[in-house]
């Protein structure tokens, strides 16, 4: 196969590229049974007539069909450990294809019986908290072997070895996942480490996320790992984790994802014991939809700095998640201790003050690193148990000052792959932009957090309000269905979806502490995250599996409105309005959340929280209902299912919205930005009102001195919202702002990442909150969506039809987005001068799109780059030029 196919009269084409498994590049391991398989169409055609997929023992045969994305493999049932090299050939509306350059996925274990290893753990609890245990076992091999694959999955944060080498370069293994349901297992490829006579079997074994959710905190630390080695001969050997393992402690003593970890390289690895073993639980074990987490980058200081005589901090420019690497340790029992943190105090020390507020002090350790030397020249010291959120570190305890080559910061997140960029002619936006980028990279290690400091955690509301904007930067479709999983197998039977996914803290903690879970514009993640991913990935199946889980949110929320009603609605109308069975408003909620006029002191939040607990949030809830409802009825038609029940819900919700929450003049309660924008941006405001409603919407804006007043939840819609409503140039004006509340006063004031809280830094320099939250950020999307133009369609998922719609502004002459969707690359790139404005725009094979100038004209692309040009506020195009790609 990879020949290309030339037959008399058929057009030349060379062949399809891209060929990718599931969502993965890496796809070893699988545990997906149909995995589906995708590619690109070839350079110079525009459409796809049919495919010819041939996978191991599969020919699917000549199959009529556009489709290129995500087509399920419908071969031989597969077998644990299975590689399928695969390839696939292509009618096009230009000829016929060459077979692709062969792509390939391999399985896992499949089923649970071909596990055959058993959990071994430490017998004990351990020395101190969050102990690090070391496990050793081996094994025999008559000759080197021509396939080793090694499964491992642990509870806790494992990290394997082979003869003493390090086995692969993922990073925080397994990954976080709701553990009572769902452990996720890596696939390695070893042959290489192995040799002939006895190996050497290790791992180094922490908490992790067992050892800092609450939620886990019974449960018995523990590593799973089986090898198989196939030899020459044919034989297999088998060596798996048993009675036979060893375990001890060792120079890293302790660790916690969030305090930090503790090693002495001064310590041996001993005294050995006996592991204690327990059968493998029915917990399903399967492989991460998503990439790992790695080490991705390296950063260099820019400036360090001694704010006391014993203490130096060094400055890596840049706020990130990851850890610090240190060479040069210095001599034996040398104690050198690394505080990471966000920001500098008065007297430029590092502080996490910030981040807990006055209980700061009162946790206990936090992002804080210790090692003591063991001597050895040459050493280094890597913690890979514990990431901190930093762009600062204070080093400790070392008399001799760090050399500027000894110390670098360590990015570590999980690997996606980058498909989309922005640029444009003012630096403040591609500094913004940047900003946004890494506030995605600090939030992404294999759970999207909030923030990779203090909670750390998968908030729904947090990953809801910027998935769009990420599925802009990266391909976050595994990494997205990963979550999905936890956030599933976490709601409870009736529907109820927690704050996190995964949940760490129990049910018990937040019903205690007054901030329930089942929260309107956070648990609508359920609903929202599928119908994100599905636009920008087309993956249908995941729509269908968590169709139930998406439902019986919706479900759950609608029962609340129905059978309750909020004291002060009962009190002023005591016999309810008919519609108010569609109004929700009861329980809690975060609402709109971090709007810039709410309290950013720890006290002032409490007392705002606790407040939260009572507040009638009808107006926001039943917004939230609404999207929900209607969202489904979308997924219904897309899954062939009756939208009805939704579109019904959807319906009754808005006319409860309206009756309750409009007024005839176009004005909404509360009269806050946020309720206008949301309620124009999700359809509430009937075509009639919805000038009048923009109105209000700009008086407030201006009403502020002519900035945004959205938090969290309205933030992502603001800017689209105007745009949208013929008010481009505020859109633009609010963008731009330079006085807080906005972004580019957060990078005036030295942000590198988006904050928590707008004004994360104020006027005196003192920070509040985290300063990398990257809810915020989601104004990304403005620029990919609206100053570059690059949009997604309805009813055309991933891009299969998009429009490219530029729009103008701010004094800008020049901007440029690129996306690289399923289908290929999507770039958009304009240019004004004067009053003329030219525009290229590339679409990949197998889309169609709909172009529309600045002056109104509109023009369908064919696949290829196309030039075009308007006069700007003329009605007719002064050129139109394409040529194909
Ligand atoms: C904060 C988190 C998160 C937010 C929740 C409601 O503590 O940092 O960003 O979504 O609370």
């Amino acid at each position: 196969m990879g020949e290309r196919l030339m037959r008399p009269g058929a057009a030349y084409v060379t062949a399809p590229s891209g060929l990718r498994v599931e969502h993965l590049d890496e796809p070893l391991g699988l545990t997906t049974p149909a995995p589906r398989l995708s590619w690109q169409l070839p350079p110079g055609t525009r459409r796809q007539l049919g495919y010819r997929i041939v996978a191991g023992d599969w020919d699917s045969g000549r199959v009529t069909s556009p489709q290129s994305l995500l087509v399920p493999y419908a071969g031989p049932a597969l077998r644990s450990g299975q590689r399928v090299d695969w390839t696939v050939r292509v009618w096009t509306d230009a000829g016929v294809s060459g077979w692709a350059p062969p792509g390939w996925w391999e399985t896992g274990l499949l089923d649970p019986d071909a596990w055959t290893a058993r959990w071994i753990g430490p017998p004990d609890p351990g020395p101190e908290p969050h102990p690090v245990w070391y496990l050793a076992g081996g094994c025999d091999l008559a000759a080197v072997p021509d396939r080793a694959r090694l499964y491992v999955t642990a509870y806790g944060v494992y990290e394997f070895f082979v003869n003493g080498a390090r086995v692969g370069d993922a990073e925080l293994t397994p990954g976080f996942t709701s553990y009572g349901t769902r452990l996720q297992v890596q696939t390695y490829d070893v042959t290489a480490l192995l040799r002939p006579g006895r190996n050497r079997l290790g791992a180094v074994l922490s908490g992790g996320w067992v050892g800092w959710a609450p939620l886990y905190a019974g449960l018995p630390l523990g590593l799973l790992a089986q090898l198989d080695a196939t030899g020459p001969d044919g034989s297999t050997t088998l060596a798996r984790t048993g009675a036979d393992w060893r375990v001890a402690t060792g120079p890293v003593r302790s660790a916690e994802l969030r305090q930090g970890q503790v090693t002495d390289l001064r310590r041996d690895t001993g005294p050995w014991r006996a592991v204690a073993v327990r059968d493998v639980d029915p917990v399903r074990l399967s492989a991460s939809p998503a990439p790992p987490v790695r080490r991705v980058e390296v950063l260099r200081p820019v400036a360090t700095w001694r704010p006391r005589p014993d203490r130096q901090v060094v400055d890596f420019g840049q706020n990130l998640n990851g850890w610090v690497r240190l060479a040069d340790l210095g001599p034996a029992g040398t104690r050198t201790t690394l505080l990471h943190g966000e920001a500098l105090d008065a007297a430029g020390d590092v502080t996490v003050d910030h981040l807990w507020g006055a209980a700061a002090h009162e946790r206990g350790p936090f992002q804080r690193d210790v090692v003591v030397s063991a001597g050895h020249p040459g050493d280094r010291y890597e913690p890979r148990h514990a990431t901190h959120g930093f762009r600062y570190v204070r080093i400790e305890g070392r008399c001799a000052e760090v050399a500027a080559d000894d110390v670098e910061a360590v990015v570590v997140h999980t690997d996606l792959r980058r498909t989309g960029w922005f640029e444009c002619s003012d630096p403040r936006l591609d500094r913004l932009h940047e900003a946004v980028v890494w506030s995605l990279r600090g939030n992404v290690c294999d759970v999207p957090t909030d923030c990779p400091t203090r909670e750390r955690a998968g908030w729904t509301g947090d990953w809801q309000v910027i998935l769009p904007t990420a599925a802009y930067l990266y391909d976050v479709a595994g990494f997205g269905t990963k979550w999905l999983r936890d956030l599933a197998a976490d709601q409870r039977p009736d529907g109820l979806v927690r704050h996190c996914a995964p949940e760490f803290l129990p049910l018990g903690m937040h019903v205690a502490a007054n901030i329930p879970p089942g929260c309107a514009g956070f648990a609508d993640a359920a609903v929202i995250v599928p119908w994100e991913l599905y636009r920008a990935y087309g993956d249908r199946e995941l729509l269908a599996e968590q169709w139930e889980s998406m439902t019986s949110w919706v479900e759950y929320a609608a029962a609340v409105a129905r059978h309750r009603r909020h004291p002060d609605r009962a009190a002023r109308r005591p016999e309810p309005a008919p519609y108010e069975e569609f109004l929700w408003d009861t329980g809690f909620h975060w609402g709109e959340w971090r709007e810039p006029d709410s309290p950013s002191d720890p006290a002032g939040e409490r007392a705002f929280v606790a407040a939260l607990a009572t507040a009638d949030h009808g107006s926001l809830a039943t917004a939230y209902l609404h999207r929900s409802a209607s969202l489904l009825a979308r997924a219904a038609a897309v899954l062939g299912r009756d939208p009805a029940r939704y579109a019904g819900l959807a319906d009754a919700t808005r006319y409860a919205w309206q009756q309750e929450f409009l007024r005839p003049d176009g004005t909404v309660t509360p009269d806050r930005q946020a309720t206008y924008v949301r309620a124009l941006a999700f359809g509430l405001v009937p075509e009639a009102l919805r000038a009048d409603a923009t109105r209000h919407l700009v008086r407030a804006v201006r009403r502020a001195g002519t900035h945004l007043g959205t938090g969290f939840l309205a933030t992502p819609y603001l800017l689209p919202v105007l745009a949208d409503h013929g008010a481009l140039d505020l859109a633009y004006e609010l963008l731009l702002a330079e006085t807080p509340p906005s972004w580019l006063a957060m990078l005036d004031r030295g942000a590198t990442t988006m904050w928590e809280h707008w004004d994360g830094v104020d006027d005196h320099g003192v920070a509040h909150g985290s300063l990398n939250h990257y809810s915020k950020g989601a104004v990304a999307t403005f620029l990919h969506r609206y100053v570059a133009g690059i949009r997604p369609v309805d009813g055309a998922p991933a891009y299969r039809r998009f429009r490219v719609e530029p729009c103008p502004g701010g004094g800008l002459t020049s901007a440029r987005g690129v996306l690289d969707c399923p289908y290929g690359r999507i770039e958009s790139a304009w240019r004004a001068d004067g009053d003329r404005f030219d525009l290229a725009v590339t679409v990949p094979p197998g889309t169609s799109c709909t172009v529309r100038l600045p002056d109104g004209t509109a023009a369908d692309l064919a696949p290829g780059r196309t030039e075009l040009g308007c006069r700007l506020g003329s009605p007719r195009p002064v050129h139109a030029s394409r040529s194909a790609s």
